[in-house]
């Protein structure tokens, strides 16, 4: 028996663009890993380690496929009584050789002490050569585990490579490296755990060590989403004008101000979620009609994210501000309905929100024949409920985002049926009243009372962000 590494290490194996690499890439959360549709991408050995607040907790090789099975298994049947460490003698024994160059790389990792995690296309059959590779994996003695991925998503021949494997491994999985959420990852790591007992403690410490990364960050998360619902409530964008110049000119600039800097704390935020999430090389293409691509403002935006009216006016009963009262109140000049704002900036079409304000207006005199408008979001606005939308899709969309998957799907991710699809919408009302009673306090409320009502939004975030990252929410009607 092959002597194991002190940290777990994994050798993916397999037949050649079996999607080995893409299998390793979305396990170890990194995209430099090199995935490509023609045989051969990976021609040598390369380790990617995973750490874990500056500690190796894990490591996976990632290997070049089986080119000469038969001749290698016949040189292991050959020399099985008298080597005890079979790959490394076929290592030494093949250094020179230029035609058994992949089977010494990947057979030295194994001689090395790694386990092995072989991974099979689900969507073929399997053929002689595969049984061939798992019997010289057998041979090899190391802990092994086959990993059967699909590179289509109606596999049609799992049962039959279930039926093969379990003759030459410790344990089977099924694993889809491109759609493959955070529990599919823990999962597999825990069936690791069966493959060889002397590795369990180790790898027992490095699941407890990922749970404990993601919990932390998600509180990252947390913390930056926080940060951006209180920008937009409590930023201003501001345009000064002489009496004698045009006061709506001035107002559509003071309210471009404001969402222009809306929009670079999004655009940050969304960086921010894609570091942490450990997107960092690879720009993954979001769906074209994916809602976190339309525009803050877009017609398809306002009608699909946030609140209903009814759910507005619900939260607006936070603070004792009666919903029908603000909209009156605020009619005639000290507070621009955005349709009419800005309407003619994107084509007037948000009649559908015509009685509902996102933003409001002052206007003060600051010297002698000078005025300023300031715009700031309203009270009792749907656009920090939109922005958390957003933020949530967009964080959904990046945690769900498998690294081994380098484009993206065809279809889209949002199914429009004219229901709004956010998260806010779908929330207990409780939920709602949480945030309202935040975005009005941390404009104007005792220090006590921010933190109070921040710790509160705190809390509630784990939980939407842990709903978010399994399943979509369910679409509302108004
Ligand atoms: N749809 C889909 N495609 C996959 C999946 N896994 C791998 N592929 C694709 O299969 C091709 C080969 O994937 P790789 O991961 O590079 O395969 P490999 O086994 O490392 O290949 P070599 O390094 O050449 O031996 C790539 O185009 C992948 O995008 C999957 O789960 N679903
Ligand atoms: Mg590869």
């Amino acid at each position: 028996m092959t002597e194991l590494t002190k940290v777990p290490v994994f050798a993916v194996v397999g037949h050649p663009n079996e999607g080995k690499s893409t299998v390793l890439s979305t396990l170890a959360e990194d995209d430099r890993v090199r995935v490509s549709p023609f045989p051969g991408e990976t021609s040598e050995c390369r380790s990617f380690p995973v750490i874990i607040d500056g500690k190796e907790i894990l490591r996976f090789v990632d290997t070049p496929g089986f080119q000469y099975p038969i001749a290698t298994l016949e040189w292991f049947q050959r020399h099985e009584e008298n080597e005890r460490n079979l790959a490394n003698a076929f290592r030494v024994g093949h250094s020179k050789s230029q035609e058994f160059r992949s089977e010494c790389e990947l057979l030295g990792a194994l001689a090395d002490g790694a386990g092995v995690i072989y991974v099979a296309d689900g969507s073929r059959p399997v053929e002689s050569e595969d049984r061939v590779e798992m019997e010289i994996l057998r041979l090899a003695g190391n802990p092994r585990m086959a990993v059967i991925n699909s590179k289509e998503d109606l596999p049609d021949f799992v049962e039959e490579w279930k039926n093969t494997a379990c003759r030459y491994f410790n344990s089977i999985r099924f694993f889809n490296a491109h759609r493959a959420t955070y529990s599919d990852r823990i999962g597999l790591l825990e069936s690791l755990k069966s493959i060889d007992q002397r590795w369990e403690p180790a790898l027992e410490t490095a699941i407890v060590a990922f749970r404990e990364d993601w919990r932390r960050r998600n509180s990252k998360v947390i913390e930056a989403l926080v940060a951006l619902m209180e920008a937009c409530v409590t930023h201003a964008g501001s345009a000064r004008w002489k009496e004698t110049q045009d006061e709506g000119e001035c107002r559509r600039i003071a309210e471009e101000n404001y969402f222009r800097e809306i929009r670079r704390l999004e655009e940050t935020f969304r960086n921010t979620v894609k570091r942490i999430y450990k997107h960092n090389l690879f720009n993954y293409e979001i769906p074209g009609d994916s809602l976190v691509q339309e525009d803050l403002l877009s017609k398809k935006t306002l009608r699909l994210l946030g609140l209903s009216r009814g759910q507005i006016a619900g939260v607006g009963a936070v603070s004792g501000g009666l919903f029908g009262g603000f909209l009156d109140a605020h009619a005639g000049g000290t507070s621009l309905m955005l349709g009419t704002l800005i309407g003619a900036g994107i084509g007037g079409s948000l009649g559908y929100f015509s009685s509902n304000r996102l933003t409001e207006v002052k206007v003060a005199t600051v010297s002698l024949g000078w005025k300023e408008i300031v715009v700031s979001s309203h009270k009792y606005s749907n656009l920090p409920f939109i922005l958390l939308d957003r933020a949530l899709l967009y964080y959904s969309l990046a945690t769900n985002w498998a690294h081994g998957r380098r484009e993206s799907p065809v279809e889209s991710d949002v199914v429009e049926n004219g229901k709004r699809v956010g998260y806010t919408s779908s929330w207990e009302s409780k939920r709602r009243k949480v945030c309202q009673r935040f975005f009005e306090l941390v404009r104007k409320g005792s220090l006590r009372k921010r933190e109070d009502s921040r710790r509160q939004l705190v809390e509630m975030l784990g939980k939407a962000l842990e709903e978010c990252a399994s399943k979509r929410p369910a679409p509302q009607s108004d």
